[in-house]
């Protein structure tokens, strides 16, 4: 954090009761860097949805982009992105994943939770994206328990073209926090969007950038609390700290405003 005078009033992280249309709005105007929910969801679901997750088996993501390790259940559309294309892979991943959820027995679907939980007072669809007409995964639980590097998010850099079947004008990253470590495991978000240079502090061959990539920028740190929500910018380069402790475990997902006004989610 740097002096008051260097502070940005719109570079903050705003604590409400649920996702209001006009959180959404300044979250994608750039009024606003993130939203934290507390108490999202019940936590008789949110103990629901662990007890399932605690006995899954995890896999990795590939260790050679995401790396210390972060483990994951269900399928991320970033495995199966090569040279800016979605590959045919992730769509027989998408149906074993949409299986392995299901699969967990839970009694009611955590995704179309988070969802409804997104779209209580916004005024169109939410729901998740289509790529030529077909539909994307819902998400994944991710357990970053040696942390995320400093990174940013944006499909539109990452993709060639529309990752779906719309025009994006915002995106945002959903976060549900469903186990949480004593000890480390903030999300770090960072005043500070890709710019060419950045390129010189690209980790190789990862989705990673070295931290002295943010060095200057004003910054915010969340220690995540259990059904607790965060919807974030994730152009803002970000990071998830190491931590000890119980597994850090959280339901994610992106989430797209189209220039028609839908949310649409990915994963
Ligand atoms: O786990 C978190 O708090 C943030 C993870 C992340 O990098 C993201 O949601 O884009
Ligand atoms: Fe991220």
């Amino acid at each position: 954090m740097g002096n008051a005078c260097d502070h940005d009033p719109y570079f903050t992280a705003v604590t409400a009761s649920e996702f209001q249309r006009r959180h959404i709005a300044d979250l994608a105007s750039g009024r606003c860097a993130a939203v934290r929910v507390p108490d999202f969801i019940s936590a008789g679901a949110c103990a629901e949805i662990l007890g399932a997750l605690l006995g899954a088996p995890f896999d990795a993501y590939g260790t050679a982009r995401v790396y210390p390790p972060v483990l994951r259940f269900g399928v991320g559309v970033s495995d199966h992105r090569r040279e800016g294309v979605v590959a045919d892979s992730y769509w027989a991943a998408v149906d074993s994943g949409r299986q392995a959820w299901r699969d967990l027995g839970l009694s009611f679907d955590p995704f179309l939770l988070c969802r409804e939980g997104i779209g209580r007072e916004w005024p169109n669809k939410v729901e998740i994206g289509r790529r030529g007409g077909r539909e994307m995964g819902a998400g994944v639980a991710r357990e970053p328990n040696q942390g995320f590097q400093v990174h940013f998010d944006d499909a539109l850099r990452e993709f060639t073209g529309n990752l779906l079947d719309a025009n994006l004008v915002a995106q945002f990253a959903f976060n549900l926090y469903l186990s949480v470590p004593e000890q480390g495991g903030e999300t770090v978000v960072w005043r500070h969007r890709w710019s060419p240079a950045d390129e010189l502090y690209r980790l190789p061959g990862s989705y990673g950038y070295r931290s002295d990539v943010v060095d200057a920028a004003e910054s915010f740190a969340l220690r995540p609390r259990v059904g607790e929500a965060l919807l974030f910018d994730p152009r803002n380069y970000h990071a998830v700290l190491p931590s000890q402790g119980a597994r850090r475990i959280a339901l994610g997902f992106a989430v797209g405003l189209s220039d028609n006004g839908e949310l649409l989610t990915w994963g």
